[in-house]
């Protein structure tokens, strides 16, 4: 009989999924899933370029370096971490996954592509470590992994930081040091680089990172569309799954557990999952009531799919079945989010789009009759704010809230993925409003991206309409 041995030679172990190890996941040549080396490769060319650009013309501005620390572990308790999370700015640059690294960028001397450098600081293999901890990729595992020109071990990032500054002056250091992302880290930075000022000035590399990652690739847009609807298909199976009674956190836990089933990493946030008026508590996350027959529940909910979020919100009854006042109400929104939806385009701002929305929630007040209609338009504006007291839209992509940084004035362009939620907040108390729709809160959310033509809504398979709802709970499977 023939033997076979198993090839253990040409296994490797790395710290994160590779195309030798988790061939499901992820393609040769792909840093991670969907993302491949020469992806990485232009994100850090592009951002040293900003940054050269930046500095354009100031003679006495040699060089530039850039420190982006990844994140350490967080511990919720003795020796029990929360779930890691790279810092993003970090993964976007890398897709390096394991905690307390640092990538360094340096430019050349020309503003040639080639000349630029980037090195990849990474704790070094150590079996004792391993065993508990997990595997480690190691500075040559990295090297192979990532595609940087340069890995080394993280105990040497001080003495490089010394070396850097001994052999040059007249750069511009490149760190954010009002947000420290690595103790450790920020403390070499302080050490080596701040104590004498060895550098010309000290700029924050945040924003020129966010500028980047507010315009989605292809590959981006793509990894997008799979986290959204893979909270899309989730929403359908909690709606089925609604029943008079049911608890808030069972619903919390199906829509984690349907994420999870469709291989999504975890829930991009904690899901606020709101019963009858609780609804009217924007960061309701308590999630821990029965919701009643004829209420309404609203689910804002999304997942993390390799490193993408999804961020949805619907509002449904429980039962199955809209009540007159509340389908009143939520096609009244609805009627605003599709409004506000199909002024997604190149045109517009975000903010431009929020002060349409009070518009539009300021007509549908009034047609309700939420609201006199002989208001002044400054006043039916603030009414509408009352109402929803929240903005209409942020930026979506590798964090819920992406790119804080970008203002949400200038225009949107195309490769931009926005949200779209605007709400109707009535307070179960407020005696100015017909009584039918005092308690009810309602948001519809979804995830839009920005095209030069029209918007396209990437959550479209999540029923919306009050009839799409209702048939999707009536039916059986
Ligand atoms: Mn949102």
């Amino acid at each position: 009989m023939k033997k076979t041995w198993p090839n253990i030679l040409i296994c490797r172990h790395f710290g994160q999924p590779v195309a030798q190890t988790h061939p499901h996941l992820i393609n040769d040549g792909e840093v991670t899933p969907g993302l491949t080396k020469s992806e990485f490769l232009s994100r850090r060319i592009k951002l040293v370029e900003k940054a050269i650009r930046t500095f354009k013309g100031v003679q006495t501005v040699k060089d530039h370096i850039l420190i982006i620390p990844g994140a350490s572990k967080v511990f919720m308790t003795n020796d029990i971490p929360y779930p890691f999370r790279q810092n993003t700015d970090f993964l976007y640059l890398c897709g390096f996954q394991e905690p307390d690294s640092v990538l360094v960028l340096k430019s050349g001397n020309e503003t040639s592509e080639r000349n630029h450098t980037s090195c990849l600081f990474v704790p070094e293999k150590d079996p004792e470590k391993e065993l508990w901890d997990g595997l480690r990729s190691g500075t040559s595992g990295a090297l192979e992994l990532t595609g940087v020109d340069l890995t080394y071990d993280i105990r040497l990032f001080e003495e490089f930081l010394n070396n850097y500054c001994k052999f040059n002056s007249g750069f511009v250091l490149w760190y954010n040091f009002l947000r420290p992302v690595q103790q450790k880290i920020h403390d070499s930075v302080t050490q080596e680089m701040m104590v004498e000022s060895k550098y010309k000035c000290m700029e924050d590399p945040t924003r020129l990172c966010q500028q980047l990652r507010v315009i989605k690739s292809p590959a981006e847009i793509e990894l997008m569309k799979q986290s959204v609807e893979t909270a899309s298909q989730a929403f359908i199976d909690v709606m089925k799954f609604s029943s008079p009674e049911v608890n808030e956190s069972a619903l919390y836990a199906k829509m984690d557990y349907e994420c999870r089933m469709r291989e999504a990493e975890f829930l991009a946030y904690p899901p606020v999952v709101a019963g009858g008026q609780r609804a009217n508590i924007i960061h309701y996350i308590n999630n821990n009531q029965r919701i009643k027959g004829g209420e309404l529940v609203l689910m804002d909910a999304g997942c993390e799919h390799h490193g993408y979020t999804s961020d949805i919100t619907r509002t449904w009854p429980v039962s199955g079945k809209f009540s007159p006042a509340q389908e009143k109400l939520y096609n009244g929104i609805l009627s605003v989010q599709l409004a506000c939806i199909n002024l997604c385009t190149i045109q517009f701002s975000l903010d431009q789009v929020y002060h349409a929305m009070l518009t539009f929630i300021g007509q549908q007040l009034q047609l309700l009759g939420l609201v006199e209609t002989n208001l002044h338009t400054s006043k039916l504006m603030q009414k509408a704010k009352e109402f929803c007291p929240h903005h209409v839209s942020h930026y979506l992509g590798m964090d819920v809230h992406d790119t804080g940084e970008i203002s949400r004035s200038i225009n949107l362009q195309p490769g931009m993925i926005v949200t779209v939620e605007p709400g109707i907040y009535v307070n179960e108390s407020d005696i100015s409003v017909p009584e039918e729709f005092r308690g009810i809160g309602i948001r519809i959310e979804d995830d839009v991206l920005i095209t030069e033509t029209k918007p396209i809504v990437l959550s479209s398979s999540c029923p919306k309409t009050v009839e799409a709802i209702e048939s999707v709970m009536t039916s059986s499977s």
